[in-house]
């Protein structure tokens, strides 16, 4: 043998390198095929979606306030990613066994279709055939595995030109699989609401909204009104649902005298009223940003629960999602007069697909994940003994009132001002009680009045400003609120599980 003993074994690691690439190969193309027969039988049903999905169902509450932490609204991109990366090196391995016997890919392919099948039929509304994607891809990359390691494992697969067919096939076989991945996407945006959403005429409110006051901005702090696009976005939903206005409907049961059901056209004819609330997610950290300020049109939703006539003792209404997600507002709260709106419109648009178009609930003074349920369907009237919703035993309170916060916006923490005066400037909120004061503090020194700018109402945050006298040297700044109440926020730092976080808003800055 011209290159001596050497040679067997390096040839053997050639050739299991090869393997592993045929395995992750014919996973690609099983995700791949997947994506197009989910084209049919529903976009959640192909396996990474249903996969996914499943671990955000079933993520500890620490484990999703880290993702939140660390990668924001961009958690679902990193599962997603972190998923793939997972199962190409589950892929990579099954390839290399797969080389000593054929077996074991059959194995290892089985018991990946076998979550995939398994996670698909469990989701919500799982169709009668939310098990193909998977199988067919499965089946697809048992077949494409063999044929690959068929033509990477004969001992001839030395020379070049059997390396040429098989990296030929390794590469037909991820281009495959891209195309059909994309091609699956594609054909399912098409099935996408968009359109419909275009087309909606919103009602007008039977009243001009409330004018934003001149002066409710503050120079250099995050903007009064958040813009739709810039609207924080928190949910469980890997893609949006896709709901037609047109076949959309909202059920009323449960401890209820009389059940009723209405459409989205009876939902138009209904009186609309338009009001600034500012919504906050249980997960924002002190000095955080899962919080935003939105126009929202819709009906008030005490009218709808009173026709349907609660019993007594039915003290929580769970409102549902048309993805099963679920979550339990009080029902006082729905009836005791504030605007807690059945809601169609978000800033003079409809809403935004992943904001929960076409309807949603909006409640003033409660964080979303107990009152603001996007894509709604269903409000059953049930008691709080009865009845768990999402985040309850995934270890979040049933009952959660938005905590008094304040955050520093101007300057940023870190940043470096000229001494002299500075400006100092951010948001408070108290949703439904108020703000009645912000104090500001600078190195433990006393706490200083900030002036407080206009607002709409007690449902929304309110800017303020502190004309510091800045002198030369580092220094950290404090902020606090009280609300109209009276109260001032607690100093006591508090994570965002159970029931939201808490505690003074700190920032650094040089001056020199
Ligand atoms: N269907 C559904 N609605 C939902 C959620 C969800 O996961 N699914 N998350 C809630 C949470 S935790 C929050 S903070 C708000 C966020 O609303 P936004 O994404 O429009 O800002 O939506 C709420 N409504
Ligand atoms: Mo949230």
């Amino acid at each position: 043998m011209p290159f001596g003993a050497a040679r067997p074994q390096y040839w053997r690691v050639r050739s299991s390198v090869r393997a592993g690439l045929a395995g992750v190969a014919s996973a690609a193309v099983a995700l791949g095929a997947a994506e197009l027969v989910a084209v049919v039988t529903g976009s959640l049903s192909a396996p990474l979606l249903a996969v996914g999905g499943v671990v955000v169902d079933n993520v500890p509450a620490p484990v999703k306030d880290f993702g939140i932490r660390v990668f924001g609204v961009h958690d679902k991109t990193a599962l997603i990613v972190g998923t793939l990366i997972l199962l190409a090196a589950y892929a990579y391995g099954v390839g290399v066994a797969a080389a000593h016997r054929r077996a074991f890919g059959v194995a290892g392919i089985g018991l990946f279709a076998g979550i995939g099948v398994a996670a698909a039929v469990t989701r919500h509304d799982a169709g009668l055939f939310a098990w193909l994607p998977t199988v067919a891809g499965a089946a697809l990359a048992v077949w494409v595995l063999h044929r690959l390691l068929e033509m990477g494992s004969k001992p001839q697969a030395s020379s070049g030109d059997d390396r040429r067919r098989f990296l030929k096939g390794v590469g037909w076989a991820a281009g495959l699989a891209v195309a059909g991945g994309a091609a699956g996407r594609f054909l399912t945006s098409r099935q996408a609401v968009a359109e419909a959403r275009d087309h909606v005429v919103l009602p007008a409110a039977r009243q001009a909204p409330p004018p934003v006051p001149a002066g409710a901005q503050v120079p250099g702090v995050t903007p009064y009104v958040s813009p739709n696009k810039d609207f924080y976005r928190i949910d469980t939903a890997l893609i949006p649902p896709q709901v037609d206005p047109s076949t959309w409907q909202l059920r009323i049961h449960g401890m209820v005298r009389k059940p009723i059901t209405i459409t989205w056209e009876q939902l138009l004819q209904r009186p609309m009223i338009e009001r600034y609330v500012t919504l906050a997610c249980v997960s924002n950290e002190v000095g955080g940003d899962l919080i935003g300020n939105a126009l929202w049109l819709g009906t008030p939703i005490k009218a709808l629960i009173d026709e349907a006539g609660p019993l007594p003792g039915a003290d929580q209404a769970v409102q549902r999602s048309v993805d099963g997600w679920t979550c339990g507002t009080p029902t006082e709260a729905l009836r005791d007069g504030r605007d807690a709106l059945l809601t169609i419109g978000m800033n003079g648009q409809p809403l935004p697909v992943e904001h929960g178009f076409p309807v949603r609930m909006v409640v003033p003074g409660l964080y979303g994940y107990v009152s603001a349920c996007k894509w709604i369907t269903e409000i059953e009237l049930t008691r709080f003994s009865d009845f768990d919703a999402y985040w309850v035993p995934r270890g979040w309170s049933a009952q959660a009132p938005i905590k008094t916060e304040s955050r520093i916006d101007t300057p940023r923490d870190g940043s470096t001002r000229s001494p002299g005066t500075v400006m100092v400037g951010g948001v408070a909120w108290a949703q439904h009680t108020g703000i009645a004061k912000v104090e500001v503090q600078v190195d433990g020194g006393p706490w200083e009045e900030a002036t407080l700018a206009a607002t709409v109402s007690s449902d929304t945050w309110r800017q303020w400003s502190y004309q510091w006298q800045a002198t030369e040297g580092d220094h950290r700044l404090r902020v606090r609120a009280t609300d109209r109440n009276g109260v001032t926020q607690t100093s006591t730092p508090a994570p965002p599980a159970p029931d939201g976080a808490s505690g003074w808003h700190a920032i650094e800055v040089r001056i020199g």
